[in-house]
């Protein structure tokens, strides 16, 4: 299926954005001149709508999380907050991982200070078989909210973003945040069948977010599969991979760069790729260069500062960023993100100087 004609990639506001264009493997400037090594990168950062904003703090107040993400008018103001901030290349929709389970039906919240909580825990085949598919009628509050700030950002491409399977399905078995998925590890050997019914109804819940968010203006699409670095690759391959490529063919038909991003992935990255994806969100546990090396140097990466530098003095996070940048050059593109999301107590005008390093104003 074809983007709507109204879409802004499909009607060219976004299509030549240097997001996009990085996205889909350019760069600014040309290969060994010199204004290769000091051509503009764009830059975004995971949670840069939230908790570090004063600005979204006070929209939040009084407000539950899973409310806000549920109020159009919010969810759409909280996502451009960053924008208009720090200047960064792309919006991500401001949502959550969890918000397709809460319309499929799933009793879930978001506890302060925690993250997401399940009443009832998915661990046998019974629980899996009382999931219900979502409605596609019931995603008609996140429409609307990309729907709004797509028409604010004009040129300015908005990410939709979803879950993976595996860390949807983590969080399911085991109600909540946990340290090592061991749980839902344990599920996937001891019961693969209801494993693998489990992982496909999560593809499908995730799917129809994802795809929702990119019908009604996203132009791109990144799948978190945050807690994927607990798996081996023999196990990630066998038990993950198959949904995780099921959720991405929500998206597969509409032409919009796939990015796809975990945590601890060092070994997964390749992987990750053949599920589908068009870029690598790599965290700062290895470098770029050495990212784009077991990627075969043919995939564009995303990242990849180390989060608890950004509450280091300036000099030291600029020489990070710098060195961050120049091992990105290693790959056919790269666009400058942390290595996972924003700490909350992060200073906001550090990220707006790294918005300006990034793109050649420092
Ligand atoms: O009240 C609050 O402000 C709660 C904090 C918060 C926020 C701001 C949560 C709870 N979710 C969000 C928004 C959110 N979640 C975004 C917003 C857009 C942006 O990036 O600016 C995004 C992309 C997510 C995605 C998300 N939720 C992920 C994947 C990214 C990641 O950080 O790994 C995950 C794992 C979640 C679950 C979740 N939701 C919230 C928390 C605290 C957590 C993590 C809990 C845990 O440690 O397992």
């Amino acid at each position: 299926m074809d983007l709507p004609p109204n879409h802004p990639l499909a009607d060219g506001r976004t299509s030549g954005s240097p997001l996009i264009r990085a996205y889909r493997g350019h760069r600014a400037g040309h290969a060994g001149d010199e204004a290769h090594t000091l051509a503009p990168i764009p830059v975004w950062f995971m949670r840069q709508a939230g908790r570090s904003l004063p600005e979204y703090r006070e929209l939040r107040r009084g407000v539950t999380m899973l409310a806000a993400c549920l109020d159009p008018e919010l969810s759409s103001e909280i996502t451009l907050q960053p924008v208009r901030r720090h200047g960064v290349d792309a919006g991500i929709f401001f949502s959550d991982i969890v918000v397709p389970l809460l319309l499929a039906g799933v009793d879930v919240d978001i506890v302060p200070g925690r993250g997401p909580v399940f009443a009832e825990p998915v661990r046998t085949a019974d629980d899996v078989a009382r999931l219900a598919p979502l409605d596609p009628a019931a995603l008609a509050p996140v429409t609307d909210g990309v729907d709004r700030a797509v028409a604010e950002l004009d040129g300015t491409p908005l990410i939709g973003f979803a879950g993976a399977p595996f860390t949807l399905a983590s969080y399911l078995v085991e109600g909540g945040p946990s340290k090592d998925q061991l749980s839902a590890r344990t599920l996937m050997h001891a019961e693969p069948e209801t494993w693998q019914a489990l992982m496909d109804w999560a593809a499908d819940v995730t799917g129809a977010f994802l795809r929702a968010q990119v019908l009604a203006g996203a132009s791109a699409a990144q799948l978190f599969d945050s807690w994927a670095g607990s798996l081996s690759l023999a196990d990630y391959q066998a038990h993950v991979a198959p949904a995780t490529c099921r959720a991405l063919s929500y998206v597969a038909d509409l032409g919009v760069p796939i990015v796809h991003f975990g945590t601890g992935t060092g070994e997964l990255l390749a992987a990750m790729r053949d599920v589908g994806a068009d870029v690598v969100g790599v965290d700062h546990r290895i470098g770029l260069d050495e990212a784009n090396r077991r990627l075969g140097g043919r995939t564009v990466v995303q990242g990849n500062i180390d989060p608890a530098l950004l509450g280091a003095p300036w000099p030291v996070l600029a020489e990070h960023v710098r060195d961050v940048l120049v091992r990105g050059r290693a790959a056919p593109a790269h666009v400058l993100n942390l290595g996972h999301g924003v700490p909350p107590g992060t200073d906001p005008d550090v990220l707006t100087r790294i918005v300006a390093l990034a793109h050649g104003a420092l």
